[in-house]
């Protein structure tokens, strides 16, 4: 084998999956963490800046085919075609948590912004400026520390670059899907909250900082005084403090990942086109969030029903004032109910009961204010999601598998079987089918034919009535709804479905755990809280409360809050109406349950991926990531390798790619595109058939029968034919004509 190995898997001759282990290895040991499989790019996180991304021109206008494997070489690709079929392109970037997802999409968008500027020949523009400092502003709030990565994003992105007529850069877009709000009130052992709340505490810590005044925090407050910057406490342990957790800037981090301080969060806040103000007030509503996880409740004194708040409730005051409400008890003790034609009815709530609509307040508006910089965001990049063609950058939270997995695993796992799902169909479906039709046999017969297919398991998620979200959104109307009737109704429901793991010995009617067999191996879903949290919405008092905030940026939030749930309730599809709009909307628990919320968005975003060219990107984490830090990252652990190609399929498109024809062109393109010249040297083949002139102008340019197929309607090519021929159908008329004629003369 070469020493850097081979730059594209589907050429190495004797393919198992050892073999494309271990050319990993060899180019990952030579620093060559990129290497193609066919036209996917696989890239092992290298851990360490390596001295690559400076020379972009270097890409330009090179067809894939001839590139060497680079990240860039996937944006440039994409950009090629976006210029010239006109029809978008979107590179779907995969892998574990801690694989590189996030790294590889910041240099996706700097190539594209890079690209886009040299052919309009304009400077580096405002846009893309933007663009780029949008970046870390949204990692500050929506990234967390995590066991597997410092830097984790809790949240997906799908960033629409519009490319205008000239092919420069017009306009952008993020969207962002499932914010992860568990965790502004709860996070694991070894884990933190969102950065955010750890920039303002080490800010207004700082000696002559206005910010302790400013938000009524204690001076020199550290992130252990508050209760939601504590992990909950672990299982057997009596107090919820715990080893402090690594610190943004830990090891693993690249310069790039994400603001270090509040200033420098602010400034690029600002540079992003949020508004200096409303970046403060945005500060401010998470200092109020701070105090409300210090209110602590405690049954009311004189054996009278409900709550009262410990110690006074200061900081619920702090808290009050922050969020500009006359009095904020009211909305922490009790729950109020309107009853038709009869007095509201006012519920005095347990202790229990008053910390969980405390939590649910704080994570609404947490939500609320993510929701809100992604909007002013947008406004910065000028851009609208409409239909013109764009380039999109898809940026999802990688596969989970914890010690305990909830709801918000069941997220995230959800949302990567559906993108494996369209790569199976792209990659493997489509292929088949396309070789069936056009009367091709399958190249490397049925051995390379061979892919696992995940439908079934995303099915059994979404399916209606009784996909997994189906069965929890009914539980979740069901007045006695418990997170074990849950468990239990998808163990009975599913109990033969080849994705669920057969219960066993712990029984059919198992209300513990569900064991789902996902494409990247066997998750195990347990614990409390699915129903709580697929419901969790803001109570319609408390939104009313807040509505009439004397604070005008909390006011606007609520309105801002309300806009999104009567347009996502308005773009509600499957006759149910969607989306909670961030938890503010009323309406049935199932029309506006956070999982019922999620398929929809998903379903949005995966037709606009199908409908557009995709290009797949897969990170993989060399040492499989799993909570080790610090150079042993970078050890190249081949069982953990092998377990994350084969888990996503890329052995399997190794295969299936390796005998595959990489090109293929429709003989009547060719036939308008190439008549006229070979015409012009030979007048005889105007009498040719379409499929007769494809097969003679693969004689022309030289294709060997081995090289290609002819189907009914078009021509399969590989190798170097493929690249010729390919690129013959880039050039321009003027430059085919000689290639021609002067094959033409030699053939004759
Ligand atoms: V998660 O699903 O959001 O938890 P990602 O996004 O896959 O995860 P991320 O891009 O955040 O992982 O990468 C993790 C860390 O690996 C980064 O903070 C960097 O320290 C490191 N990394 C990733 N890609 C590169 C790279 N191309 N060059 C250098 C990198 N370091
Ligand atoms: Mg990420």
């Amino acid at each position: 084998m070469l020493r850097v190995g081979l730059a594209d898997a589907t050429q190495i001759l004797k393919l198992t999956d050892e073999a494309v282990v271990d050319n990993l290895r060899v180019r990952y040991e030579a620093d060559e963490i990129h290497t193609f499989v066919g036209s996917m790019l696989l890239i092992l996180n290298p851990y360490r800046l390596l001295p690559i991304y400076d020379s972009l021109e270097k890409y330009r206008d090179v067809r894939l085919a001839r590139a060497q494997p680079h990240v860039f070489a996937m944006a440039e690709e994409a950009y090629l075609c976006l210029r010239r079929d006109g029809v978008s392109q979107s590179l779907v970037i995969s892998g574990e948590s801690g694989a590189g997802k996030t790294e590889s999409t910041k240099l996706l968008v700097r190539y594209v912004a890079f690209r886009a500027r040299a052919a309009a020949g304009a400077p580096a523009s405002a846009l893309s400026e933007s663009l780029v400092r949008s970046n870390p502003s949204l990692e500050a709030f929506g990234n967390a520390s995590t066991t597997r990565n410092a830097n984790s994003s809790r949240f997906a992105k799908f960033t629409r670059l519009h490319v205008g007529a000239d092919g420069g850069l017009q306009r952008a877009v993020v969207v962002t899907y499932l914010l992860e709000r568990s965790r502004v009130t709860l996070h694991a052992h070894g884990e933190r909250n969102f950065h955010i709340f750890y920039l303002l505490l080490h800010a207004a810590a700082q000696p002559g900082s206005p910010w302790p005044a400013a938000l009524e925090l204690p001076a020199a407050a550290a992130p252990a005084d508050f209760f939601y910057l504590r992990p909950a406490p672990l299982a057997g342990a009596g107090s919820g403090r715990s080893p402090p957790p690594p610190a943004v800037g830990a090891a693993g981090r690249s310069a790039d990942a994400g603001p270090t301080d509040l200033a420098t969060t602010l400034a690029v806040l600002h540079a992003a086109g949020v508004s200096a103000a409303d970046a403060s007030a945005v500060i401010a509503v998470v200092a109020a969030i701070l105090h409300l996880g210090q209110a602590a409740f405690a049954p009311a004194a004189g054996g009278s029903d409900g709550a009262a708040l410990c110690g006074g409730g200061a900081t619920v005051d702090a808290a009050r004032k922050l969020l500009g409400l006359a009095d904020l008890r009211p909305l922490l003790l009790e729950r109020r109910l309107s009853v038709p034609g009869a007095d509201e009815l006012v519920i005095q709530l347990t202790p229990q009961q008053c910390a969980g609509a405390r939590d649910a307040l704080s994570r609404a508006l947490y939500e609320l204010c993510f929701a809100f910089l992604v909007r002013a965001i947008n406004r910065g990049l000028g851009g609208l999601v409409d239909d013109a063609p764009f380039i999109g950058l898809l940026d999802v939270f990688g596969f989970e598998n914890f010690g305990t997995n909830s709801f918000e695993q069941l997220c995230i796992n959800y949302a990567n079987e559906r993108l494996q799902q369209l790569l199976v169909e792209r990659l493997f479906k489509a292929e088949l089918k396309l070789y069936t039709v056009e009367g091709v046999p399958v190249p490397g017969g049925a051995a390379a034919a061979s892919f696992a297919d995940n439908l079934g398991c995303v099915e059994m998620f979404s399916a209606s009535p009784s996909g997994i979200f189906r069965l929890l959104d009914s539980q979740c109307i069901s007045p006695q709804a418990t997170d074990a009737k849950f468990i239990c109704s998808v163990n009975m429901t599913h109990s033969t479905s080849p994705f669920l793991r057969p219960p066993g010995a712990r029984g059919v009617a198992s209300s513990d755990t569900f064991i789902v067999k996902h494409y990247a191996g066997e998750v195990t879903y347990s614990g409390a809280g699915f129903v709580l949290k697929n419901a969790d919405s803001l109570d319609s008092h408390c939104a009313l409360a807040l509505g009439n905030s004397s604070v005008p940026f909390v006011k606007a939030l609520i309105e801002f809050g309300q806009q999104l749930a009567a347009g996502a309730a308005k773009a509600g599809k499957h006759g149910a109406r969607r989306a909670g709009g961030l938890g503010l909307s009323g309406g049935s628990a199932s029309a506006s349950s956070l999982g019922r919320r999620f398929i929809g968005e998903l379903d949005t975003l995966v037709k606009a991926l199908s409908a557009g060219g995709c290009h797949f990107v897969r990170c993989v984490a060399p040492s499989g990531s799993g909570g080790i830090a610090g150079a042993a990252l970078r050890s190249f652990d081949a069982g953990a390798v092998a377990r994350q190609l084969r888990a996503d399929g890329t052995f399997d498109a190794v295969r299936m790619l390796k005998h595959g024809y990489p090109v293929r062109v429709p003989f009547a393109q060719l036939h308008a595109r190439f008549l006229p010249l070979l015409a012009s040297a030979s007048p005889q083949v105007e009498q040719l058939e379409p499929s007769q002139f494809g097969e003679l102008l693969a004689a022309v340019v030289g294709v060997k029968p081995a090289d290609c197929a002819l189907g009914s309607t078009r021509i399969f090519l590989r190798g170097a034919a493929a690249i010729a021929f390919d690129e013959l159908r880039a050039k321009d008329t003027a430059e085919v004509l000689p290639i021609l004629t002067a094959k033409m003369a030699e053939w004759e």
